[in-house]
């Protein structure tokens, strides 16, 4: 194989791969001064309030609804100086899920086992948050429960949404048909990546200072195919490669026809493979055919058509200067072509295979 040899174009696909690669690498929880900056990633887990008490229990072990509740609170920007007197703190900086816990407590607000106990604790707390509802969704799908985030949204409500009986997620919104959450418990993005949604969830609707913001998709995980698939370059014109999935920067230029392998799709974008699971570079989904199954070939036959002669040596030529100059991902042959040219059986298609096929097609 081919494992992605940066050669001609290294300095080029270096670059790309070094932008790509924190995009690929996605989401990190930051460590701010303040933790308010950084609310979107607040995690139940995180040691600044992971031990404060609610009821028997603490934030860590259960406290995903008061963290969501929190996200919450920042996201609508209802921390005001009221509220901030009500906290106990006297700058928004200051306020964490650890703050909104010690708040509940001092109000009676958790039950022994760390359950909220009253719907209306926060509206004390937090003046500008104002009680919705407590309700479970009509729809049984996630499609279904998407339509009602949206409309609960457009009234101006903040969803706080319970996606496995247990955890409480705060969802973000609705976009391209799938749903954002901030989840206090992992840096996973979208809803159905990572749970069921099985229809009939209970969730929170509640009203904030100001309406939910439209999702902000930038920095999500990009989704990794769960295997590569191959495509070819549409004919036509050039196929260019793209340094991230936002096609800002040009960094290479594939012929019709050239074999780029694809790791990840990205909305209309698709990631090409460096063959070390990170992503070499983008294309534009429109420019490439899907090459579908794999012909079985038989050694030496790269071209499929019975006969093992000049025009698959010249094939495998074209496919050993192609390696040399193509960024990773992209190459001239299929895996199973490349396969079928290894004449010697050695396990590698390289030059030693020309040296077979010159010996016998001539000898
Ligand atoms: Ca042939
Ligand atoms: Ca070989």
């Amino acid at each position: 194989m081919a494992t992605g040899i940066l050669k001609r174009a290294a300095g080029a696909l270096t670059a790309a791969v070094l932008m790509t690669s924190s995009l690929a690498g996605g989401y990190l929880r930051r460590n701010a001064a303040f933790a308010a900056e950084e609310y979107t990633t607040w995690s139940q887990l995180d040691p600044r309030w992971s031990s404060v008490s609610i009821g028997m229990y603490n934030i860590g072990n259960s406290g995903c609804l008061i963290t969501s509740l929190s996200i919450m609170a920042m996201h609508s920007g209802s921390i005001d100086d009221t509220a901030m007197k009500n906290l106990g703190i006297t700058d928004i900086s200051q306020f964490d899920p650890g703050v909104l816990a010690n708040a509940y407590t001092a109000r009676g607000g958790f039950n022994q086992w760390g359950g909220i106990v009253s719907w209306g604790t926060i509206s004390q707390i937090i003046p500008s948050i104002i009680w919705g509802c407590d309700a479970k969704f009509k729809s049984s799908d996630a499609e279904g429960i998407a339509a009602e985030i949206k409309e609960l949204q457009a009234q101006g409500y903040h969803v706080i949404v319970n996606v496995n009986g247990h955890h409480w997620v705060y969802i973000e919104g609705v976009l391209d048909g799938r749903i954002f959450m901030f989840d206090p418990a992992c840096d996973e993005r979208i809803v159905t990546d990572y749970y069921t949604l099985e229809g009939q969830n209970e969730y929170w609707a509640l009203k904030g200072k100001n309406p939910p913001p439209p999702v902000d998709p930038s920095g999500v995980p990009v989704k990794k195919l769960p295997e590569e698939r191959e495509y070819f370059c549409r004919e036509g014109s050039f196929t260019d490669v793209y340094s991230t999935s936002g096609d800002s920067e040009q960094v290479f230029r594939l012929d019709a026809g050239t074999v780029v392998t694809v790791c990840a799709i990205d909305g209309d974008m698709a990631g090409i493979s460096d063959g070390y699971g990170g992503i070499s570079g983008w294309i534009r989904l429109d420019r490439l055919d899907e090459a579908g199954n794999e012909p079985e070939l038989m050694t030496g036959d790269i071209n499929g058509d019975g006969i093992v002669d000049e025009y698959d040596l010249a094939l495998l030529n074209d496919h050993l200067s192609g390696t040399e100059r193509l960024p990773a991902g992209a190459s001239i042959l299929r895996r199973c072509e490349e396969a079928a040219g290894d004449l010697n059986c050695d396990g590698f298609t390289d030059r030693d295979d020309v040296a077979a096929y010159l010996a016998m097609i001539c000898g």
